[in-house]
């Protein structure tokens, strides 16, 4: 049995940010915490770009030019989409999430999904570093681990 896992060590790998600023008391925490996962993991601060949106509808697009870019390997989409605040929650949830989900295969690259969709501001706080930890970090691990095992994948099909 071939067994491929991804390994949580990000040196040399190079990450593109995208995060909206719609809801930015939420979106910043994630970004902040999508930011400190990568340093723990060993990705250089010189191989991280960030791009800034206005909204969750706007992230596939430049997730798109982001992946599409040969030097970068993985990409982190963050945002939050609040209920209470539109009534086209439904709208936003469904581009921002087929988008992204489309721009990953497309690119054939990692693009991870750390868009809080929640009914309140509450449970947004508490994805966001609050008691149910920071979506945006488990997102940008995801990326690194993802990468490894794009890699692996491939790696093996080659030989
Ligand atoms: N964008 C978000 O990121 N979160 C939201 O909760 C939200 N609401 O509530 O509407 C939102 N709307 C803006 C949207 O993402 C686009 O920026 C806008 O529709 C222009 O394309």
């Amino acid at each position: 049995m071939d067994r491929i896992e991804g390994r949580l060590d990000g040196a040399g790998l190079r990450v593109g940010l995208v995060a909206a600023r719609f809801n930015d008391l939420i979106v910043d925490r994630l970004l902040d915490g999508a930011l400190a996962a990568l340093r723990a993991h060993g990705v250089d601060d010189r191989d991280v770009v960030v791009a800034r949106v206005a909204g969750a509808v706007e992230l596939p697009v430049v997730a798109q030019a982001l992946a599409d870019r040969d030097d970068v390997d993985a990409v982190v989409a963050l945002g939050c989409v609040i209920r209470g605040s539109t009534s086209h929650y439904d709208y936003v949830c469904s581009m921002v999430a087929s988008g992204v989900a489309r721009v990953a295969l497309d690119a054939a690259k990692p693009v991870a999904f750390g868009v809080l969709t929640t009914e309140t501001l509450e449970q947004a706080f508490d994805r966001a570093g609050g008691k149910l930890g920071n979506k945006g970090a488990e997102a940008a691990v995801v990326a690194i681990e993802t990468a490894h095992v794009l890699r692996g994948v491939r790696a093996r099909g080659q030989a």
